[in-house]
């Protein structure tokens, strides 16, 4: 059904989708001895030396263009940035702090992006996913991904062991999607939520407040897709491939912020999901 309340939404979100990153204790991760190859804390504030009262997601929609909200973002304890998501040119707007860039598979494998090579994925910590099959064959995944994210992690885990960088588990995505389905009248498209909506539920369960910037849009609302490029499309706002409208209907239930923050700010205000003490 459609109709919990944002209070009741944010308890099954928060029962139901429990963080989870490949940790090499499942095969065929395990034989390939992936244990003593991920990072060995787990994905968690202490392992970014710190603690989040408050983190901003930034999503990289063309509507935060003219927003001068960089200095309020820049002011949260963490940062959660999208793919290849800049800043340089463009502080003013979005800010330059960038705690997390949560990425999907395409970055690591396409060239365009210059992965190895880009200082966008340096000095943060990094969160990768990729779309297993639902059915959560980890073998079938690992022999076939949506694009190959295995052979670059591989590489810069060798390269550069002291960074953070994570998979996360493509159960959690499923849950995330159930959770969805389960909120939505309508079958929704058996595909993986957004990196949006996934960056999201991910600061809820690391931060005790989250401000979410043009995931609903502001009233700069615009087909213009990105930020940074001119590209004008305006499925990247309402979606097509992820199931994008009903994860922005859902976060726009448990929003706790003014509609003026929402109409003015493009911002939506979540409690993480260890805030209930306050
Ligand atoms: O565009 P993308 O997303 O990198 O954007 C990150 C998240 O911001 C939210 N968004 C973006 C634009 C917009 N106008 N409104 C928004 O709300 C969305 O929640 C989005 O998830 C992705 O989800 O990973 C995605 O990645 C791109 C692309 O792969 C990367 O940018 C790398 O180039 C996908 N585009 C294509 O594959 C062509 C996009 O569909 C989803």
């Amino acid at each position: 059904g459609g109709s919990k309340s944002g209070p009741e939404l944010h308890c099954q979100l928060q029962s139901e989708a429990r963080l989870g990153t490949l940790d090499g204790s499942q095969q065929p991760f395990a034989g390939l001895g992936w244990s003593h190859f991920v990072p060995r804390r787990p994905l968690a504030p202490a392992a970014m030396g710190s603690d989040f009262k408050t983190c901003a997601v930034v999503m990289s929609a063309g509507a935060i263009l003219n927003s001068s909200l960089g200095e309020e973002i820049d002011s949260h304890d963490a940062v959660l940035r999208f793919n290849a998501a800049p800043t340089k040119g463009y502080e003013r707007d979005v800010g330059n702090k960038t705690t997390i860039r949560l990425i999907n598979s395409q970055i690591m494998a396409l060239r365009k992006h210059h992965f190895n090579s880009s200082y966008l994925y340096r000095n943060v910590t990094l969160v990768a996913w990729d779309p297993a099959p639902y059915s959560l064959n980890l073998s079938e995944w690992y022999e076939n991904p949506d694009f190959d994210l295995f052979t670059s992690y591989v590489r810069w885990r060798q390269d550069r062991p002291d960074q953070p960088f994570y998979i996360l588990h493509p159960a959690y995505l499923w849950r995330l999607w159930d959770v969805i389905q389960s909120n939505t009248q309508e079958n929704i498209q058996p595909n993986p939520p957004s990196s949006g909506f996934i960056g999201t539920v991910l600061m809820m369960a690391l931060c005790r407040q989250v401000h979410v910037y043009e995931y609903v849009p502001s009233a700069r609302q615009t087909d213009l897709c990105h930020y940074y490029e001119e590209i004008h499309d305006e499925a990247c706002t309402l979606g097509a491939y992820h199931p994008l409208l009903y994860e922005k209907q859902l976060v726009q239930r448990m929003n706790a912020g003014t509609c003026d923050d929402l109409r003015v700010k493009g911002r939506v205000t979540l409690q993480g999901f260890g805030s209930d003490d306050l």
